[in-house]
C-alpha cells in the first residue's frame, strides 16, 4: 500500500530533510504535498529530481493526505493540525506545541514504540537534545533505573534554523577579515563565541529549552520520578548537538557493562579510542542516522554514577529522521 503524505514547512531545514530520507528510505509514498505559508506558495522544492511546487496550506489540504510530517513552528501546528486530524490524517509534529499534551503520544521510536498506539490523531516529536539523550541512555535505564540526570549541551547553529547556520559562517569570515561578526538571526555573535541558550527563562531560571530536556525524558521514559537537570548552550558548530551527560544509579553501573550494551544499542554508535583521545565529534555524526556516544567513564565522584559523550545531528535523527521512523513504525503497527 502507498501512503498520502503531507509536508507543512517543507521550505526549512527539518523540511528539506524530510524530503530527503521519504526518498533515501523509500518511504513507500503515494502522493507528496508541500505545504507552507501563503509567503511560500508557487516556490518549488526538489523531491526526487522533480520540482514540487509548494501549496499555501488550507482547510481542505488534508482531505486525500494520511500522514503529515510537521516543521513549521508551533502557531502554525495548533493552526492546522487538528485540521489535518478531522480530515483523517494522522500528523507528527515537530514543533513543542503539543509535547506535553497528555492525549499526545511523545516518541523515540528506539525507546517507547508502544507509546505510538495511544495516538488520537497527533504524534508529537520531541526536541532535538532529548532525542539524542533518550537514544543513548535508555538502553542503561533498561538495564537499571537512572535516578538522576545531568545532561551539558553544546548545541548546533541549525537547531536555530537554516538562516542561522548562515549567520555563524558570515560571522567568522568577517572576524577572519578583522570585521565585526553581526548577530542578526542569532541573539548574540556566535563565531568564536558560545552562549547559554537563549529560549525564554521560566519562573526556576531554566530556560525553556532546558525544561524540554527535563519534562520531555520524564514523558517518554514514562517515569516522572527521574531526576533531570541540564545546561543548554549554543556553540559555534553547523549541524551536529554534542552532550556532556552524569547518570547516577541505585547501584554501581560497570563501565564495561555499559559499554557492551551501547555497542549493540539500536540506533546507537560507539566511537571512542582511549589511546588516541577519540570520541565522537560533531563533524563525524553530521549526516548520519545514529546517535554517536563514547568517553564512557566511571564518575569519580560519586559511585553509582557514570559519565558519558554524545554527538548527534541535529537536523537529521534530532528531527527530521525521528519523525519519519514514526511514520515507518505506524505503518509497520497498522497504526493509521
Ligand atoms: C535548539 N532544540 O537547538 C532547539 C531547536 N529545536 O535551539
Amino acid at each position: 500500500r502507498k501512503y498520502n503524505v503531507a509536508i507543512l514547512g517543507a521550505t526549512g531545514a527539518v523540511g528539506t530533510e524530510l524530503l530527503a530520507l521519504l526518498e533515501e528510505r523509500n518511504f513507500p509514498l503515494g502522493k507528496l504535498k508541500v505545504l507552507a505559508s501563503e509567503r511560500s506558495a508557487g516556490k518549488s522544492v526538489k523531491f526526487a529530481d522533480e520540482d514540487l511546487i509548494i501549496e499555501a496550506v488550507t482547510e481542505s489540504s488534508f482531505d486525500d493526505v494520511d500522514i503529515v510530517l510537521a516543521s513549521a513552528g508551533g502557531s502554525i501546528s495548533k493552526k492546522w493540525l487538528p485540521i489535518a486530524t478531522k480530515a483523517g490524517a494522522v500528523s507528527i509534529d515537530n514543533s513543542s506545541a503539543f509535547r506535553m499534551n497528555p492525549e499526545v503520544p511523545l516518541i523515540v521510536p528506539e525507546v517507547n514504540p508502544e507509546a505510538a498506539a495511544k495516538h488520537k490523531g497527533i504524534i508529537a516529536n520531541p526536541n532535538c537534545t532529548t532525542i539524542l539523550l533518550s537514544v543513548a541512555i535508555y538502553p542503561l535505564h533498561q538495564v537499571q533505573p537512572i535516578q538522576r540526570i545531568v545532561a551539558a549541551t553544546y548545541q548546533s547553529a541549525s537547531g536555530a534554523g537554516a538562516r542561522a547556520m548562515e549567520e555563524v559562517k558570515l560571522q567568522s569570515q568577517a572576524i577572519l577579515n578583522g570585521e565585526p561578526a553581526i548577530a542578526e538571526v542569532l541573539p548574540y555573535p556566535l563565531a568564536f563565541n558560545l552562549f547559554p541558550h537563549n529560549s525564554p527563562m521560566t519562573d526556576n531560571s531554566y530556560c525553556e529549552e532546558e525544561m524540554k530536556m527535563v519534562n520531555e525524558t520524564r514523558k517518554i521514559f514514562d517515569d516522572p520520578e527521574i531526576r533531570i537537570t541540564a545546561t543548554c548552550v549554543r556553540v559555534p558548530v553547523l549541524r551536529a548537538h554534542s552532550e556532556a551527560i552524569n547518570l547516577e544509579f541505585a547501584q554501581p553501573f560497570s563501565t564495561d557493562k555499559a559499554r557492551e550494551i551501547l555497542a549493540s544499542a539500536s540506533g546507537v554508535q560507539l566511537v571512542e579510542d582511549f589511546s588516541k583521545n577519540y570520541f565522537p565529534m560533531p563533524i563525524e555524526a553530521s549526516g548520519k542516522d545514529d546517535v554517536l556516544v563514547g568517553r564512557i567513564r566511571q564518575d569519580i565522584s560519586h559511585p553509582n554514577a557514570l559519565e558519558l559523550w554524545l554527538c548527534g545531528d541535529q537536523i537529521r535523527k534530532g528531527a527530521a529522521l525521528n519523525a519519519v521512523q514514526i511514520a515507518e513504525l505506524l505503518i509497520a503497527k497498522s497504526l493509521l
